[in-house]
């Protein structure tokens, strides 16, 4: 089977943004197992999500996360990224790690503390002018344990008086992501728990606030390809963090707890014109390799994606409209199902090869020596880590 040209042209021109804490050490709040060779500065892991980019061809930019990837000078980092062939993408901020924040950042009850959470926001908008980034990530911990604990309406306030601050603070074509998650940290009432709260919030703030639909954030079951298309229409779908769940916020890699999942919800994007050009969607992955070497899981977890946008590409819309059209139910679901079941992994082995890569990106990496080199080099220093 040969790869229809729009739909090479789409696979040629997708882009998956890697997240730079997946190169760090990670764990759960059991333990975190070191791994040899695991970046020490943000420049190593810069070099590591090169590595990504080089083999898939299809992961030109990394994620920073403000302060894990702290720097003196964010115009050097970013020229680091540029020698390296890739580019400092969306801003993740960081108001979840500081004593300060026990109860809350931004919703916290006392101004002092919302005042320097605000301020960390700002802050992040600096890193993006310095390295030219889009995009501001904005995840909130901030909730609360137990009933009666502070004002839920009055956290809500709050929320907007400083999601204004930082919208007003943006120019170019900055955009500011806001990142729901159903609970944790908090455990009875979470600030903004869900993708109705993130739009409610991002539609008043207008065009600049879009909502993030981080894959592991939702209660079992969720149907999140519905509020992919939900947005899609709205024009308030500003990207994804893609990873993989099976009980709580897993961050396992993306697809493999349900890649029939991620093809529908690539399907939706697809549908809603999500992957064309100008469209703005930020497809970034939100994940920790905790017991699998970092790079390959990452590579893997790229060519997950690709899978299933590959396979959602496929989609014969013609057959699936006219059995819609005709209430064909059968006929319409087995348009979708035929598309899901092609095995794409030649077309895009094809693919690679008419781009001048390996057509096989996990053993072309793995012949490659780097894990073996960067285990041998990379001795003494603090390997980066969640929370470093
Ligand atoms: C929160 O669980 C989250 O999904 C946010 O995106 C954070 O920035 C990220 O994880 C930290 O790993
Ligand atoms: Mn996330």
């Amino acid at each position: 089977m040969s790869i229809p040209d729009a739909v090479a042209s789409a696979l040629r021109h997708q882009a998956i943004e890697l997240p730079s804490w997946a190169f760090g050490n990670s764990g759960t709040r059991f333990k975190v197992f070191g791994q040899p060779g695991v970046p020490r500065t943000p420049e190593e892991k810069l070099a590591d999500a090169a590595q990504v980019h080089r083999y898939t061809g299809i992961a030109p930019s990394v994620a920073l996360h403000i302060p894990w990837d702290e720097v003196g000078d964010y115009g050097v980092l970013a020229a680091r990224a540029e020698e390296l062939g890739i580019r400092i993408g969306t801003i993740n901020a960081n108001v979840f790690q500081d004593d300060d924040y026990r109860l809350g950042s931004v919703t916290n009850p006392e101004p002092r503390v919302r005042r320097k959470a605000l301020d960390h926001l700002l802050h992040c908008v600096d890193v993006m002018d310095a390295t030219g980034s889009r995009d501001l990530k904005l995840w909130f911990a901030d909730g609360t344990n137990y009933p009666g604990q502070d004002d839920i309406a009055a956290r809500q306030d709050r929320l907007a008086e400083a999601l204004e601050a930082v919208r007003a603070r943006l120019s170019g074509n900055q955009r500011m992501l806001l990142e729901y998650k159903l609970f944790e940290p908090a455990f009875y009432t979470t600030d903004v728990p869900d993708w109705g709260t993130a739009y409610a919030h991002c539609r008043t703030l207008g065009a600049r606030a879009q909502v993030v639909v981080d894959t592991g954030h939702h209660a079992p079951g969720t149907n999140i390809e519905f509020i992919v298309a939900f947005l899609l229409r709205e024009g308030k779908l500003g990207g994804f963090d893609f990873n993989s769940r099976f009980y709580a916020d897993d961050d396992l890699m993306v697809g493999a707890a349900d890649p029939f999942q991620l093809f529908r919800i690539m399907r939706e994007v697809v549908r809603g014109g999500g992957l064309d050009r100008g469209a703005g969607i930020a497809f970034m992955l939100d994940q920790c390799h905790n017991i699998e070497p970092k790079i390959p899981g990452q590579i893997r977890s790229v060519l997950n994606v690709q899978e299933a946008t590959a396979k959602a590409l496929l989609v014969d819309t013609g057959a699936l409209s006219a059995a819609q059209r005709s209430g064909d139910v059968l006929g319409a679901n087995a348009v979708l199902m035929d598309a899901y079941n092609t095995d794409v992994r030649p077309l895009l082995a094809d693919l690679r090869t008419g781009l001048g890569l390996d057509p096989d990106p996990m053993r072309a990496f793995e012949r490659s020596g780097y894990l073996e080199r960067i285990s041998a080099d990379r001795v003494g220093g603090q390997p980066a880590g969640w929370g470093a």
